[in-house]
């Protein structure tokens, strides 16, 4: 049994992290940048170590300081939240050259997964279905051309280190392949320094649906069923919702298992997620993420699991404390995240909260490390609170997410809930009928916003 861990992160997913752990009673270490000497997280761990400046690169991204921090401390694991070092295999060996535990997946998951042209490849073996497209690599521009021909335009071609939208480009005719080739290596290799391709039949119109799946690292794996994140904008999701409302139980059943199954295989550690687009009822493999999501919280609260206490004890050595008989969906759950952003256009507006006022009630969970008179710095991202509801089923969830997001105070600063309100009045939204260009279709119409 872990005495102390140390979080790796800040904002609302360290508060979740801590929380897990107080309850496990595991002591917690909180880091800081000089940036968040006041932070929530800052206040509510049992010990912190500011570990540099306000740029990331040098106090949350700090392998060295953070290494040092627990050496300090004396803790002896490390949980790494969402984003930030979540998925750097080098900061997982790094760790367990000290001796010393990482919550999350092994380095050579992380670094399968890392590159998704070896990451389809494996799951593709694993009998994982993938969108249909090149094996492996396209080294030359004329390989890419035939391989367009005999997918079938529309294509897209992605960098193989590629995320958050960089690094990809549709080509709808032979005559678009050049320039989109060269750009999606170019892209790959000034922003991840790896100009690797690979290309995919571009499906038009899919979902992004993404299974919640769980190892104990010995070959036992289970799944939680899908979210549906398919209302992004730029890659960004804004609300993400469990069940997925075009998946059917039995669609979910087989889906599940053959992810559960996939990672069993691997002897996969941890929480994990495995991404699909959806479309005409069939799953297609993209890309599976090593880490607690963002949007976890809408899994524990159908299924009533506390994922991170899971991620601690399997890190522990532990079982998980259930079996998949076990997991069974109880209603619906729905999550918004709430950025301190301006609309139109979602500029960044930090500053100063003069108000904060969170909502309650039965089915209301709000993570957000806010409190009033807390100035939320401008040099990390803009999501300042989760607001997550849980209701018996859709219209239910959706009826509370209007009511929670009207008890909502965040003054002082500009955020997102307005578009929130303006979501929930559409048909399509009550209806759960969206895709993954739906929001972006939405702003343009209604907010002008390219
Ligand atoms: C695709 C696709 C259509 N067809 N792959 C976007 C980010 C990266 N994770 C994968 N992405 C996509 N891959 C094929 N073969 C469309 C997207 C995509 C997308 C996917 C999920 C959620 C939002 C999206 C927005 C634009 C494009």
């Amino acid at each position: 049994m872990f005495n102390k861990i140390l979080v790796a992160n800040r904002g609302e997913i360290a508060l979740r992290v801590i929380r897990a752990a107080r309850e496990m009673g595991i002591q917690t270490v909180a880091v800081h940048s000089t940036a968040d000497s006041d932070a929530m997280h800052v206040r509510m761990a049992d010990e912190s170590v500011c570990i540099g400046p306000p740029s990331a690169t040098q106090s949350y991204l700090s392998i060295p300081a953070i290494i040092a921090a627990c050496e300090i401390t004396g803790a002896e694991a490390i949980h790494p939240g969402y984003g930030f070092l979540s998925e750097n295999a080098n900061f997982v060996q790094v760790i367990e050259d000290h001796g010393l535990t990482f919550i999350g997946p092994t380095a050579e998951h992380i670094r399968v997964m890392g590159d998704k042209i070896t990451a389809k490849d494996t799951m593709k073996k694993l009998g994982v279905p993938c969108v249909p497209g090149s094996e492996g690599g396209v080294p030359t521009l004329e390989e890419a051309k035939r391989l367009g021909e005999a997918i079938g335009y529309p294509v897209i071609i992605k960098a193989t280190a590629g995320g958050g939208g960089k690094g990809m480009k549709v080509a709808q005719s032979s005559e678009d392949m050049e320039k989109a080739f060269r750009t999606a290596r170019a892209e790959g290799k000034s922003n991840f320094g790896n100009d690797e391709v690979y290309i995919e039949k571009y499906l038009t119109t899919p979902r992004h649906i993404e299974i919640q799946v769980f190892g104990d690292g010995k070959g036992n794996a289970v799944h939680l069923g899908e979210r549906d994140c398919s209302l992004q904008r730029r890659h960004q999701k804004v609300f993400e919702e469990a069940p997925g409302p075009a998946i059917s139980a039995e669609e979910r059943a087989r889906i599940g298992k053959v992810c559960a199954d996939a990672i069993a295989n691997i002897n996969y550690i941890g929480a994990g997620t495995i991404e699909f687009l959806y479309e005409n009822g069939e799953f297609y493999f993209i890309e599976m993420n090593t880490r607690l999501q963002v949007e976890h919280p809408v899994t524990e609260a159908i299924f009533g699991v506390d994922l991170v206490r899971e991620q601690i004890r399997v890190a522990e050595g532990l079982p998980m404390s259930f079996t998949q008989d076990e997991l069974t969906i109880n209603g619906h759950a729905i999550e918004v995240r709430i950025n301190a952003e301006k609309l139109p256009n979602f500029a960044p507006c930090p500053g100063r909260i003069t108000q904060y006022h969170a909502p309650g009630g039965l089915g209301v969970r709000m993570d957000s490390a806010l409190y009033d008179g807390y100035s939320i710095p401008p040099y990390y991202d803009s999501l300042i609170g989760k607001l997550i509801v849980h209701g018996r089923d859709r219209p239910e969830a959706m009826a509370r997410l209007g009511r929670a997001l009207g008890e909502l105070i965040v003054d002082g600063v500009e955020t997102t809930v307005p578009l929130f309100h303006a979501l929930l009045a559409e048909a399509d939204v009550q209806s759960g009928d969206y895709n993954i260009h739906w929001l972006e279709h939405w702003l343009e119409t209604n907010l002008g916003d390219a």
